[in-house]
């Protein structure tokens, strides 16, 4: 989506038929010298998948800009989709982000990883904050409007949205795993969540397993015998689009579609050139086999796993230091969380450790970078690996393994992917390992190597299976697929 901030919205009484709600606006803040502050555009899936319904629509996009304490007037971009900023201040961004979103939410939906915090005060704010985003959105909402509101930090704004404005058509996706009902039902405040989720007509899961989490949850909690009577869930068979809906009965008598919709990536038009390749591989000593990782720096994510497992390698001799190179990428992501902090202290002990015992001056077995990379760099480090490795604890899905996939369409390299990942579900001819079982990514690990090495025409053939799923079911169909769905849950379509 192309953002120009010096666009101001023609009237504040606007409405839109179409409007996406999410935490965070797909901008980035940039204060200039002179202390005026523009948006720039911070480009992602879900901006591209959603931008040709935005434009198509002259919709809107309500969230966070990023910073606390900014009030931004809305904007209007040059595809002609409004901006819409919400304000938060330092107590919401405490309590409503780093707090309930990331150190309560984040941690019980990602199997307890580490130790939910169940804290009153960050479930009030984050209340608050989702009743400002359901309350803006309500102002901005045409009658019989659909709005998509994304994700965790918002899963009281359907319910709030319903009862503001009966008549919309609300739909729901939850971008990170739901988990098993026992884990679920320890959140103090897990009615409240689930009423609130009830308010959209379509709730979306990226798995057929987190559907049915949902779906034993709410029996247990609305009373229902969670075993006997769950609704029906019709199976549609096809991995990677619509795999699953049921239909279920909300407390005020609705009906309410859940779902799995398994979301993927705009597949890139074009290739990095091959001599921008050779530069970078050079730089890297000429390796014969590259391994790589790309991640936020998160603890879900497994980087010290995969870093002790190329260690040990390296230590039995399975892999040699002159033949090999790993190198990882990790964004930066919720610093002043003790956890993420402790995480980035381990990878990168682990990383001074590896190179200490393994490398030599000049020649370093791992690369590590601790920032984002832009995207046509990363599209090159992925052309460039010939082996990436993506082994989280648990993943919502995970994206990088399909930009991975896709930046292969020849069928060269291999992709060492973890059974945890909602990916695994769909690319079934990756080598799977078990991120909790060390000795099982080294398997893999060699596993690909020597496939690579002896039987290069087996790997390809794996690799051009996950390039034809990822290509086949791309972002775009994921966004038609659950709006085409929405649209009949909810009767009549209004963005006709
Ligand atoms: P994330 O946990 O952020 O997303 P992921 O799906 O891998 O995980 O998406 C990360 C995105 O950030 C990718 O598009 C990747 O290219 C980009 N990225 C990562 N490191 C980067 C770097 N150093 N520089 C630049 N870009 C980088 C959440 C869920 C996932 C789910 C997605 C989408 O946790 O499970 O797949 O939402 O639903």
């Amino acid at each position: 989506m192309d953002t120009r901030a010096d666009h101001s919205a023609d009237s504040p009484a606007e409405t839109f038929p179409f409007i996406v709600v999410a935490n965070r606006l797909p901008v980035d803040i940039v204060t200039h010298p002179d202390g005026q502050q523009t948006l720039s555009p911070s480009p992602g899936g879900l901006v591209t998948a959603l931008s040709p319904v935005l434009q198509e629509h002259h919709g809107c996009w309500v969230g966070w800009p990023g910073e606390i304490d900014v009030e931004l007037e809305p904007f209007v971009t040059e595809g002609g989709v409004t901006l819409h900023p919400i304000t938060l201040d330092k107590t919401d961004y405490e309590g409503f982000y780093e707090g309930f979103s990331n150190a309560t939410l984040w941690p019980l939906y990602h199997d307890l990883i580490v130790q939910p915090v169940f804290d009153p005060e960050w479930w009030e704010v984050y209340r608050e904050v989702n009743d400002r985003f359901a309350r803006q959105v309500a102002e901005l909402a045409a009658p019989k409007a659909t709005v998509w509101v994304q994700d965790y930090q918002l899963q009281l704004v359907p319910g709030i949205l319903r009862l503001l404005r009966p008549d919309l058509r609300i739909g729901f996706f939850l971008h990170i795993p739901f988990p098993a009902p026992d884990i679920y039902r320890q959140l103090p405040w897990r009615e409240e969540i689930l009423r609130g989720l009830l308010g959209a007509d379509l709730i979306g899961f990226h798995l057929l397993g987190n559907t049915v989490n949902f779906l034993h949850l709410a029996a247990a909690i609305t009373g229902e015998n969670s075993h006997t009577g769950l609704p029906a869930l019709e199976i549609h068979g096809e991995a990677g689009i619509r795999e699953a809906t049921a239909t279920i009965d909300a407390p005020d008598g609705r009906k309410v579609g859940v779902g799995a919709f398994p979301i993927s990536i705009a597949i890139p038009e074009e290739d990095a050139p091959t001599d921008d390749l050779q530069t970078l591989r050079t730089q890297l000593g000429d390796p014969e086999i590259i391994f790589l990782g790309v991640d936020r720096l998160d603890y879900t994510k497994g980087i010290l796993q995969r870093l002790l497992a190329f260690e040990e390698l390296l230590e039995t001799g399975a892999l040699e230091p002159e033949d090999v190179v790993l190198l990882q990428i990790a964004t930066p992501s919720r610093e002043r969380i003790e956890q993420y902090r402790t995480a980035r202290t381990r990878v990168e002990e682990a990383v001074g450790r590896i190179n200490g015992r393994f490398g030599r001056i000049g020649h370093p077995v791992v690369h590590y970078q601790h920032s984002s990379v832009p995207h046509d760099l990363l599209n090159q480090y992925y052309r460039l690996a010939d082996i990436m490795l993506v082994t989280p604890y648990k993943d919502g899905m995970n994206l990088v393994a399909k930009e991975f996939v896709a930046a292969h369409p020849e069928g060269d390299g291999a992709l060492v992917l973890s059974e945890f990942a909602g990916a695994a579900d769909e690319l079934t001819q990756a080598h799977l390992c078990n991120p909790y079982d060390l000795d099982s990514i080294k398997r893999r690990m060699i596993d690909a190597v020597t496939e690579l090495r002896l039987y290069p025409d087996r790997a390809q053939t794996r690799m051009l299976a996950l390039s034809e799923q990822v290509r086949q079911h791309d972002v775009h169909l994921w966004a038609n697929s659950f709006l085409d769905c929405l649209e009949d849950t909810a009767g009549r379509s209004t963005l006709a």
